[in-house]
């Protein structure tokens, strides 16, 4: 009997949402850096153990828009908690606020008020345990949440080492109903191969570049394709245009004499030899297109209008 369970991943931005779906698929699906806002977009993770079949809808960091990507952001957070049969919500185990109601951020209050108003069941996942000194301040950081709702299980867990995601696993899998499949069981996201492509490209941006920059940049793909070299190994052609929103960001973006673009090739190159599993060739521009965060036109053609 077949069994499928859908299960939101929500929390603030950073908290590692999408290490987390990392973690519990032990693939890559989505792109993660220690920057706020890295996801952008509802992403969906397949995991199929034997009959069933969990759904993990990894959402953006919950906060309050301050342009329009930002709102439709916060679409794909309102969606991703739609017809879910549980959402797991991701706190931090060491949170850099005070516990009391007054201290913690505004947009952690608001999306428990959401969950509730939605009346969802909800799985408190604290991750980064790992980074906890002390373990008995774990117990604060428990009774902290649990005063605000009414979760279904708490579980402590580590994205980065694994600690504790096995737990939360056999936890997600209590939501699962009879139901088909509503994904091929090899199947491990819903995001098309040109948008792991541009994801990959993105996140070495996150990584490489500062304050304001990555965050104003989409990647557009512009060739994508597998071809077969002369000894018949098969490669992928790519080539995609980075737009960013300045002049000035472009020249950050080149860099000297081109490296910064070449290094943010080579490493996006080295994730996608990995991902799809032969070479590739990948060539980047970088081309501006101002406020286009603001912009509902362009924000569509990047993909980024929540689906
Ligand atoms: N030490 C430690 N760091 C972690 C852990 N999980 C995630 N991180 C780090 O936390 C940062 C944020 O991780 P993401 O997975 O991108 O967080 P997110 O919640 O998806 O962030 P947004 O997409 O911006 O909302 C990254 O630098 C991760 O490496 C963990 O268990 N331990
Ligand atoms: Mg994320």
């Amino acid at each position: 009997m077949e069994k499928s369970a859908f299960i939101a991943i929500v929390g603030r931005a950073n908290v590692g949402k999408s290490s987390l779906l990392n973690c519990v698929l032990g693939q890559k699906v989505a792109i993660v850096s220690n920057k706020p806002q890295t996801t952008r977009t509802r992403i969906m993770g397949v995991k199929t153990l034997d009959e069933t079949q969990i759904v993990y809808i990894d959402t953006p960091g919950f906060h309050k828009p301050k342009n329009r990507l930002g709102e439709r952001m916060m679409d794909s957070v309102a969606q991703g908690l739609s017809d879910v049969d549980a959402v797991t919500l991701v706190v931090e185990a060491c949170p850099k606020f005070k516990l009391d109601k007054e201290d913690m951020p505004k947009a952690e209050i608001a999306l428990i008020e959401e969950i509730r108003r939605r009346r969802l069941k909800a799985i408190l996942c604290i991750n980064k345990v790992d980074l906890l000194v002390d373990k008995s301040d774990l117990l604060e950081v428990i009774s902290a949440y649990t005063s605000l709702y009414d979760f279904e299980a708490v579980i402590p867990v580590s994205a980065k080492t694994g600690d504790g995601v096995d737990c939360l696993l056999s936890e997600q899998l209590k939501y699962a109903k009879e139901s088909p499949h509503f994904f091929a069981d090899d199947e491990v996201t819903d995001q098309a191969d040109s948008v792991m492509v541009t994801e990959m490209i993105r996140e070495k941006m996150l990584h490489l570049l500062d304050k304001e920059i990555p965050h104003g940049v989409a990647v557009g793909l512009e060739r994508f394709f597998e071809r077969d070299t002369v000894n018949g190994e098969p490669i992928i052609e790519a080539e995609a245009t980075i737009y960013c929103e300045r002049d000035s960001h472009k020249g950050i973006i080149i860099g000297k004499g081109g490296a910064m673009l070449k290094k943010i090739g080579s490493l996006a190159r080295a994730d996608i030899e990995e991902f799809f599993g032969c070479k590739c060739n990948l060539k980047l521009w970088v081309k501006v297109k101002e406020d286009w965060r603001n912009r509902d036109g362009l924000i569509r053609s990047f993909g980024l209008d929540n689906k």
